[in-house]
């Protein structure tokens, strides 16, 4: 053999053990047969508290609880970093805010596209690729064959959306727009032969919640039950807990949140042209400000201080939180219907969630971002018709960080090293290996704007929480047993020290583990 051959050669098997070595396991599509569509639902900042799979208090979700009676529901699958932008990045690369470089949603932070996310894996798969509505990562979508985005945000009423071909504004509403958009692309503009990826992401229902104008009277005379801790002192805990800012209270608005409008609103919607409701068209602008013009004008006349306008925000709130909640249930029904009309039922993994769980009074809040429960967890929904048992239920902890990697087992893709989670594909046939994770890592760094929750990272095990506030140097510990509300910080009491001990040295491995470089600047 000449030398430029056995060179050749050396070369060739070092690369071919290298590529080896760079992915986990070799895949095979989870059931045999043909690769799986993968149709992604998700929504912004949906409470499990909002869908009555969950067994809500509050209202119905009867097309989302159709995918649970013909699939499995999670109960625990919790997210890494409560908030949006990251959470969308973990989802796409399967890897940790501090390793995919997006940590935070503050003005200048870029998701950077260039990296390994899983639409790319299934595109050179020979998946087509898709995703329509919110995207909030701030670099142009990649791994797509086709993409229609909300810029940042998006808006409720006659959203611009972008494309490849640029900014555009649609005529209608933000929930409506993408389920067109997303079976339209589904019905027209896919190439059939090949198996598909659609991510259908909704606004809905994240803030400042706009209903639809065909829901805008939906709940008008319900009362809703208030949560135990809407009046929540916030004794016991950490500091960060007093200090934030995301009290139904004190901090939701009147007029943009909760709609309560000044009779000079009538004639002309509040805002500029391109803001929230400034956007809307007069003939959309009279019955949005008309459906809240009876109870506001009662609001009026009565008042209300102190705890009694506290019950009245709440009310208001939970009210247009679940009118865009239903149009989401909506939207998911008709997609599942095309679904079914066209075959594609069977051979399509449908998968519902949110980039994290929501407050919805509990602790006297809204929003998101805490480590404690409310925002930790996510819904999480698959229907795979031949592997997941109808209406079965999983209780094992799980992460969004697992679900890039799930989806390529599912189609037989390889999966890369370097992803940080674990497939969930043996959870979905109802086999949950023994070594499944008992512990979960979280790490938060958005501070203070907006809504002051202060940086934190911990850990949770099936009853226990550590969380430690590393620039504030505070810790919580909850038994979640005991105190499933997260109301008392045990941090302190000696019966606990021992186990308080023992999971900072697991929260400390977890950081090794996922590479995470706070661990290197803190000693604890
Ligand atoms: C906006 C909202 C906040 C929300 C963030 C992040 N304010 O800033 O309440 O926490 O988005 O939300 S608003 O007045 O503009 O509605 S996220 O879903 O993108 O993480
Ligand atoms: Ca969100």
């Amino acid at each position: 053999m000449n030398k430029t051959l056995t060179s050749f050669l050396v070369l060739f098997l070092a690369l071919s053990g290298l590529h080896c070595a760079a992915q986990k396991r070799t895949g095979s599509p989870a059931t045999a047969g043909k690769q799986p569509n993968i149709l992604v639902i998700f929504t912004d900042d949906h409470a499990l508290r909002a869908i009555s799979a969950y067994g809500s208090d509050l209202t119905k979700t009867p097309n989302i609880d159709r995918l649970a009676k013909d699939g499995m529901l999670f109960r625990h699958a919790m997210v890494t970093n409560s908030i949006c932008g990251p959470s969308r990045a973990v989802l796409l690369t399967g890897k940790y805010s501090h390793l995919n470089g997006l940590a935070t949603n503050q003005p200048g932070e870029v998701f950077d596209g260039s990296q390994t996310t899983f639409p790319k894996l299934l595109q050179q798969a020979g998946y087509q690729t898709a995703i329509v509505g919110k995207w909030h990562l701030h670099s142009d979508p990649t791994g797509f064959d086709f993409w229609k985005i909300l810029p940042g945000q998006g808006d409720y009423y006659n959203p611009d959306f972008l494309t490849a071909n640029g900014r555009k504004r649609e005529q209608g509403y933000v929930t409506d727009v993408i389920t067109n958009e997303t079976l339209n692309w589904l019905d027209k503009k896919r190439d059939k032969s090949k198996p598909f990826l659609m991510m259908f992401q909704h606004k809905a229902p994240h803030r400042e919640w706009l209903p639809a104008p065909e829901h805008l009277t939906l709940y008008k005379d319900k009362k809703f039950p208030e949560p135990a801790t809407l009046f929540d002192d916030y004794a016991n805990r950490a500091s960060g807990a007093r200090n934030q800012e995301m009290e139904i209270g004190k901090h939701m608005r009147l007029m943009s949140d909760n709609k309560l409008f000044e009779p000079k609103h009538a004639a002309k919607a509040p805002g500029n042209p391109n803001s929230p409701y400034g956007r809307m068209l007069p003939e959309q602008w009279q019955p949005f400000y008309m459906a809240y013009q009876e109870e506001n004008a009662k609001f009026l006349a009565s008042k209300p201080t102190g705890k009694d306008l506290v019950r009245w925000k709440y009310q208001r709130y939970l009210q247009d939180y679940l009118r865009t909640v239903a149009s989401v249930d909506e939207s998911v029904g008709k997609v599942l219907d095309y679904l079914k009309q066209e075959g594609l039922e069977e051979n399509t993994i449908v998968v519902y969630s949110s980039d994290q769980g929501f407050y919805l009074g509990e602790h006297g809040w809204f929003d998101k971002r805490w480590m404690y429960e409310e925002s930790l967890h996510t819904p999480l929904i698959v229907r795979w018709p031949g592997v997941t048992k109808p209406g079965s239920e999983n209780k094992e902890m799980v992460l969004n960080l697992d679900l890039a990697e799930t989806f390529l087992e599912a189609a037989g893709v390889p999966v890369p090293h370097e992803m940080q989670g674990r497939s969930l594909v043996p959870l979905l046939k109802g086999q949950t290996p023994k070594d499944w994770r008992q512990e979960v890592y979280y790490h938060y760094s958005e501070y203070p704007k907006p809504h002051r929750v202060p940086q934190h990272f911990g850990i949770r095990t099936d009853q226990h929480k550590l969380i430690y506030y590393y620039v504030l140097n505070e810790w919580e510990f909850f038994d979640l047993k005991k105190d499933p509300q997260e109301l008392k910080s045990e941090y302190n009491n000696p019966a606990y020290a021992a186990k308080i001990k023992q999971l900072k040295e697991q929260l400390h491995s977890l950081q090794t583990k996922y590479q995470d470089p706070v661990a290197r600047n803190i000693n604890f």
